[in-house]
């Protein structure tokens, strides 16, 4: 085991008497590790498996013996994904003022449904999501909190198809005609989901080629909403995407809108991941059309950095989450409550953590210029990203460069594979605990994601990286020729 990394525990305690000490060292032994050690320790299923399960205390012996046991395997053994070496996912780092908002909102534990047993938090929430509504320009609208991404794109279909079939709520979709749902071949998985729990089914949802840099061609757009139309079927939503997991691509909006517009449907905008560029001044551009969408997803758990999981979804309709979530016999739960003082009528979850008290708290801290700057921040890393990958003779940029999303591969290997070889590098320094980056495909080709949205992330880390990269990359071709 690295040393270094290894998460020293207190001794155990006989009873809950110092729990908060003992819990307050191994928070900040762990913080000060966790940026330094291993971005991972890797080990198999099995054998964390037999590590977990290998207590002295036998299960059920209330001993803090075993808790504490197991609390150090899981910090030893977890993603360091504060790490500057972490470019895997589509969030990452750690910011102390949204920290200390989950640790608070695990302590005093509620549930964000009625103001009686959440109050400060039901105005923190309401508070919270009319700044993102300024942001956005969605100022009459309303939202909700929701579970992430793919919750909003699903709660977003049933707002469309609650708006083109009023007596859906009566009579389900039985009788109503076929209806037609139109995303990006590259928009996020959950639209399939999305269709499957709607029921309206894999077959209404028709998926539109994009362009070489990732947009969803409009001109096959309309092609595709005419001759569904022509078959029999009703457009109902339009998805486009802002920000897309691989490539970091943006719909036009504003062409979207124009087309929702003419064929009388929902336009869902699909901002989980790149939402947040609208803090920043230079980069709000790419939303352009935004305030004409009917909804909206923005994670922001994703690139502003706040602790899993806090997702929302807007629309620029009032009401229309009432349709689908504010149902049955609520008054053993709601008692008489002014608009927006219960908040459980407004989502679709009954019980609700306090996603919003973290966010909150970092906005208080940090600010809108906060927000501004970490964005710049990151589209100036990215560009030292795109620049690194651009002088050298053995990397190649495989796609155009839109936000903190950066697809690259190695161009050199000695066995001609280059999906094998790329992939191989990357699991090199995945199991070794170096770096940790992800991989995705452009079509046939394998694509190396890196995605830059740590705010304590610096110029030198993303040079550490290539580097990295590089001297991993060198030493598998040399493996290989030696072989041969
Ligand atoms: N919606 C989660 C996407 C995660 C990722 O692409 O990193």
């Amino acid at each position: 085991m690295n040393t270094e990394s290894h998460q020293k525990m207190p001794t155990p305690s006989a009873t809950e008497d110092g729990l908060f000490s003992e819990l307050s060292s191994v928070l900040s032994q762990y913080a000060s590790v966790h940026k330094t050690a291993k971005v991972v320790e890797y080990e198999n299923y099995t054998t964390l498996k037999n590590k977990l399960m290998a207590l002295d205390s036998p299960i059920g012996s209330q001993s803090w013996a075993g808790v504490w046991a197991t609390v150090e395997t899981y910090l030893n053994h977890s993603v360091k994904t504060a790490h500057p070496q972490y470019f895997n996912q589509l969030w990452a780092g750690q910011s102390a003022p949204a920290l200390v908002g989950s640790v608070i909102e695990a302590l005093a534990n509620t549930s964000m449904y009625t103001y009686e047993v959440a109050p400060v938090a039901t105005v923190v929430e309401n508070e919270m999501l009319n700044v993102f509504k300024k942001v956005l320009g969605f100022h009459s609208g309303e939202a909700q909190v929701t579970t992430g991404g793919s919750n909003s794109n699903y709660v977003a279909l049933l707002l469309a198809l609650h708006q083109k079939f009023p007596s859906l709520k009566q009579t389900g979709l039985h009788g109503l005609p076929k209806c037609a749902v139109f995303v990006s071949t590259e928009a996020h998985y959950s639209m399939d989901k999305a269709s499957v729990m709607a029921g309206i089914g894999l077959e209404s949802l028709y998926k539109i080629p994009t362009d070489q840099h990732g947009v969803m061609r409009v001109d096959e757009l309309e092609k595709q909403i005419e001759s569904c139309i022509a078959a029999g079927r009703i457009p109902i939503s339009i998805v486009g995407t802002a920000g897309t997991t691989v490539r970091g691509a943006f719909d036009n909006i504003e062409a979207l809108a124009d087309v929702a517009n003419r064929f009388d449907c929902w336009l869902h905008v699909d901002g989980a991941w790149g939402g947040a560029v609208a803090f920043s001044s230079k980069t709000k551009i790419l939303l352009k059309g935004v305030e004409r969408a009917d909804s909206m997803t923005w994670d922001a758990h994703k690139m502003l950095g706040i602790p899993l999981m806090c997702g929302v979804l807007f629309t620029q309709h009032r009401g229309h989450f009432d349709r689908v979530c504010n149902l049955g016999d609520t008054s053993y739960i709601f008692h008489d409550s002014e608009e927006r003082q219960d908040l459980g009528p407004y989502s679709l979850q009954c019980g609700r953590r306090v996603d919003m008290l973290k966010m909150w708290l970092e906005y208080i801290f940090y600010g809108e210029q906060g927000f501004k700057a970490r964005i710049d921040n990151f589209m100036r890393l990215a560009s030292i990203a795109e620049e690194r990958i651009e002088s050298e003779p053995t990397l190649e940029l495989q796609s155009k460069r839109w936000i903190n999303n950066i697809c690259f591969r190695s161009t050199v290997c000695a066995n001609g594979d280059l999906n094998q070889f790329n992939k191989a590098v990357r699991e090199h320094l995945h199991k070794q605990g170096s770096s940790f980056v992800n991989i995705a495909y452009l079509g046939d080709e394998l694509t190396v994601r890196l995605i830059i949205t740590n705010k304590d992330v610096t110029e030198e880390d993303i040079h550490e990286f290539f580097d990295r990269w590089l001297a991993a990359a060198s030493a598998l071709n040399k493996r290989v020729m030696a072989c041969e």
